[in-house]
């Protein structure tokens, strides 16, 4: 894979054509993805006696605010799930594999026992947490979002997990502390991809502080109302509804307070064409193809791809005074 290569697609393959490549693969998903919608929809309708049940062994507290109070602070869109199937087996993870189908199977069997993530750099108290810390730091919500990828496809995932804020909040950033810095585990011997250049190692990602703090920005702990699997970064990885897909890191292991941005994977592996900020924006294209538009998953057709992935309303207002123009 010659650099700069996108955030998953080859380079050989734009995605209309890789599209058109593995539609027959969604034609067979089909059967699978409508039990398990159906079982989301449960999961997801919260007047459903059911749908409470699923919740509890989910692990998941009932959500706090109504399902239109949920709606307008984006934290549940109203469109059709992204199959299970699809979720579970159309992945970009390059600790694993770089071929999207390939990813699932290179990660069966993963290891999280014993799992840690450190919390350090410019906070009052630097905390080393363990899951049952952040289970009891913040237990996991519900969350719907659209996902959409650089590489101009895009899903709705129904997500657990809990606002980022509150472990910020425990560890108390001092005033000093501009950017949050994210590490994944490095561990060639679990993460076989680690034992190629596919790119520079642990893969690293980051946020403003106010772009941190946005309560639609969460650590994902689950989907679908099980625990994340391996190939969508078990135990635990970051989820930024308005940004490009690479931005949220898998398998955590590090959460730094810092004063400086910090060189990010994909920004600094190819840094004209992914940027720091990279907001999902339809009227910047990437230098290789248009970011117009995009392929939903398992649905016929393309759609136009919406400014912030649809959450202008509630982010929109983190940007005053930053030129979207340039979205580095
Ligand atoms: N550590 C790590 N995190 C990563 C990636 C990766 O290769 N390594 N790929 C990113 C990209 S490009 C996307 S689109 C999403 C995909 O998440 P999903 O496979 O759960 O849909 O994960 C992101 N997080
Ligand atoms: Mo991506």
């Amino acid at each position: 894979m010659p650099p700069p290569a996108p955030p998953p697609a080859d380079p050989v393959s734009p995605p209309d054509v890789y599209f058109n490549r593995r539609s027959f693969l969604r034609a067979g998903a089909v059967a699978g993805s409508v039990a398990a919608t159906a079982l989301a929809y449960r999961w997801l309708n919260p007047s459903g006696g059911a749908a409470v049940e699923t919740a509890k062994l989910a692990g998941l507290t009932a959500p706090a605010t109504s399902p239109a109070a949920a709606a307008a602070l984006g934290y549940r869109v109203d469109e059709p799930l992204t199959s299970l199937q699809d979720v579970t087996n159309y992945n970009n993870f390059y600790e694993f594999s770089t071929d999207k189908e390939g990813v699932a199977p290179a990660a069966a069997g993963f290891k999280t026992d014993g799992w840690k993530i450190v919390v350090d750099g410019l906070v009052a108290k630097p905390t080393t947490f363990d899951l049952d810390d952040l289970r009891r730091t913040a237990p996991p919500e519900e969350r719907v979002y659209r996902m959409r990828c650089v590489e101009a496809w895009s899903m709705v995932i129904p997500w657990a997990g809990f606002p980022l804020a509150k472990l910020l909040a425990r560890v108390e950033p001092t005033s000093a502390a501009k950017h949050v810095a994210f590490e994944t585990l490095l561990d060639p011997s679990r993460m076989p991809g680690q034992k190629t250049a596919a790119l520079n190692w642990p893969y690293v990602e980051g946020l403003m502080m106010a772009e941190a703090m946005h309560p639609l920005t969460i650590l994902a702990t689950g989907l679908y109302g099980r625990e994340l699997p391996p190939q969508d970064g078990a135990p635990v990885r970051l989820v930024v509804p308005w940004k490009y897909g690479f931005k949220g890191i898998k398998s955590i292991v590090r959460i730094s307070l810092v004063d400086k941005q910090p060189v990010t994977t994909w920004a600094g592996r190819a840094p004209d064409e992914y940027g720091f900020l990279a907001n999902v924006n339809p009227q910047v294209d990437h230098p290789r193809w248009s970011q117009a538009n995009e392929q939903r998953i398992g649905v016929p057709g393309r759609r136009p791809t919406l400014m912030f992935n649809g959450y202008g309303e509630q982010v929109a207002g983190l940007y005053a005074g930053v030129d979207l123009r340039a979205n580095f």
